[in-house]
C-alpha cells in the first residue's frame, strides 16, 4: 500500500502570487462574495482534501502608506468565511489561524468549540505566535514579546483553553472532536519543541525534497522526545504550483504572471514580510542585501541563501521582490503538467519528505480548479489520495486517533 498523501488549500484571498488576480482566470471581485466560499469550499470537498486554512494578519498593513488601498490579498475574518463554509459542505476540515500572543484562552476556545460544534467536528486550530513587530501597536503595546517568551505564553494559553473545553464538554455533552485538531506554523527551535509537544500537524515550508526529509526527522524526533508518536502527526510543507500542458508552457505561464507583477507593491509585500522596509530603494537598483540582513525579523541564515543567487546574477529589488513573495518563508514552486506534479509529490511523499502538501494556488480559483480537474484524478488512480471521506471529523479524515489523547480525563 502507497503512503496516503494529504492536501489542504491554504486560501489567501485571491491567491498567492500578489500578481496572480491579473490572471483571466482569476476572480478578484469575487472574494468579497459568499458564493465565492462556498464554491471554493465545495471544489476542494470534490478534490477530497484535508482542509482549508486560512492565515491571519493581525499586523497593521502599509509600509509606504499606501499597501490598503491597493491590497493585492484582502484578508476577510477567517471564522466568517469558514462558517459560510462548513454550511454547504460536510467533510472539508476548517483549519483557522489564530496566536496565543494576542487572544485570550477563553476567546480562543469559545470559538473553536463553536466550529467544532456547527461543523459536525471539522474544526482545527494552526496555533501561531505572531511575528511581526507591527502587531504589538494594535493591542496598545510597545513591542512584540521575545520569541522564547511568545512560545511560553502560547504553552500557557493552550492548557487553559484545553480547562475550558473539558468544562464546555462538560456541560453541554462532548463537542465532535472534543477540541479542535491542534496545527503548528513555526520554523525555529522553540516552535519546533513547542509543536513537538502540541501539535497534530504542522504548516512549514519545505523548498526541496532534502530539506522536507530533514525538518520531518528532526520533527519525528522531537515528537518522540517529548514522549509522543511521531506517526501522530502530520506534515504538511507549503507548495505553489502553476501548471500547464507541457514544463516549458509551465515556466512561461509562471514568468508571464511576474512580467505582470506591479514592483513597487511586490516591494511593500517583501518589506511586511521581511519586517524591513525597503519601499524607499529604488526598484531597479540592487538588492540591498546588508541592510537586510541587518534588519530581517525572519530567520538570517534563510535569508542569506535566498538572496546568495538573486545578488549573484545582479537582479534588480523589484524583480528580486516580485519573484520572492509568491514563496514567501521558501516555500516550494513547481511548474510542470498534471502528470508532473502528481509524480512530484508521490515522490516526496514515498521519500517520507512530507506527510502531505499544504496548496497555495497562484491565483483563484483558476489554478485551484486546474489542480481538482487534472491532478486529483491522477492520485487518486495511484491509490494515494482518497476517493470518498472516511468518517465525519477532521481528525478521522487526517487520519490521527479519533479523541486526543490529552483530553482524557
Ligand atoms: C509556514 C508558516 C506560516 C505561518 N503563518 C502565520 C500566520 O498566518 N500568522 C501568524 O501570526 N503567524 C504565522 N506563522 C507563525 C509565526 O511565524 C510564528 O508563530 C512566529 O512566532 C515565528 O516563530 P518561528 O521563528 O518559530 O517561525 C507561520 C509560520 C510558518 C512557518
Amino acid at each position: 500500500m502507497p503512503r496516503p498523501l494529504h492536501l489542504w488549500a491554504f486560501l489567501q484571498g485571491i491567491g498567492h502570487y500578489p500578481s496572480g488576480w491579473r490572471h483571466e482566470n482569476a476572480k478578484p471581485a469575487d472574494v468579497f462574495s459568499m458564493d465565492y466560499y462556498k464554491r471554493v469550499g465545495q471544489l476542494v470537498e470534490r478534490g477530497c482534501f484535508d482542509a482549508i486554512v486560512f492565515g491571519d494578519q493581525i499586523q497593521s498593513r502599509g509600509a509606504g502608506g499606501h499597501t490598503p488601498e491597493r491590497l493585492a490579498m484582502p484578508t476577510l475574518d477567517p471564522m466568517a468565511l469558514l462558517s459560510a463554509i462548513a454550511s454547504v459542505t460536510e467533510h472539508i476540515g476548517l483549519v483557522n489561524t489564530l496566536s496565543t500572543t494576542y487572544w485570550s484562552a477563553e476567546g480562543l476556545a469559545q470559538r473553536f468549540a463553536t466550529m467544532d460544534r456547527i461543523s459536525g467536528g471539522r474544526a482545527g486550530w494552526n496555533i501561531v505566535t505572531s511575528a511581526h513587530p507591527d502587531t504589538a501597536f494594535n493591542f496598545g503595546e510597545e513591542e512584540l514579546p521575545e520569541k522564547s517568551l511568545r512560545y511560553r505564553m502560547a504553552a500557557q494559553v493552550v492548557a487553559e483553553a484545553q480547562e475550558h473545553w473539558r468544562a464546555m464538554n462538560h456541560e453541554l455533552g462532548n463537542s465532535p472532536q472534543q477540541r479542535p485538531v491542534f496545527v503548528q506554523a513555526g520554523q525555529s527551535a522553540d516552535g519546533r519543541d513547542f509543536a513537538a509537544r502540541v501539535a497534530e500537524a504542522i504548516f512549514c515550508p519545505a523548498p526541496t525534497m532534502e530539506a522536507g526529509i530533514a525538518f520531518r526527522n528532526d520533527m519525528r524526533a522531537r515528537v518522540t522526545a517529548a514522549g509522543r508518536d511521531p506517526d501522530g502527526v502530520r506534515i504538511m510543507p507549503g507548495l505553489s504550483f502553476i501548471l500547464a500542458e507541457s514544463e516549458e508552457a509551465a515556466i512561461a505561464k509562471d514568468q508571464a504572471l511576474l512580467d505582470l507583477a506591479d514592483e513597487a507593491l511586490c516591494i511593500e509585500y517583501l518589506s511586511e514580510g521581511l519586517g524591513v522596509d525597503l519601499t524607499t530603494c529604488d526598484p531597479a537598483g540592487p538588492i540591498p542585501e546588508d541592510l537586510i540582513l541587518d534588519q530581517t525579523i525572519l530567520p538570517r541564515a534563510d535569508i542569506a541563501r535566498a538572496l546568495e543567487k538573486p545578488v549573484a546574477t545582479g537582479l534588480s529589488l523589484g524583480k528580486f521582490a516580485a519573484g520572492y513573495v509568491r514563496t514567501p518563508r521558501g516555500h516550494n514552486v513547481f511548474r510542470g503538467t498534471a502528470a508532473q506534479l502528481a509524480e512530484m509529490m508521490i515522490t516526496w511523499v514515498d521519500a517520507a519528505a512530507c506527510d502531505g502538501f499544504t496548496l497555495q494556488p497562484a491565483y483563484m480559483p483558476g489554478e485551484l480548479e486546474l489542480f481538482v480537474q487534472e491532478v486529483v484524478p491522477i492520485l487518486q488512480a495511484a491509490g494515494v489520495l482518497r476517493s470518498a471521506y472516511p468518517g465525519q471529523t477532521l481528525r478521522e479524515t487526517m487520519g490521527l486517533p479519533r479523541w486526543p489523547a490529552d483530553m482524557a480525563a
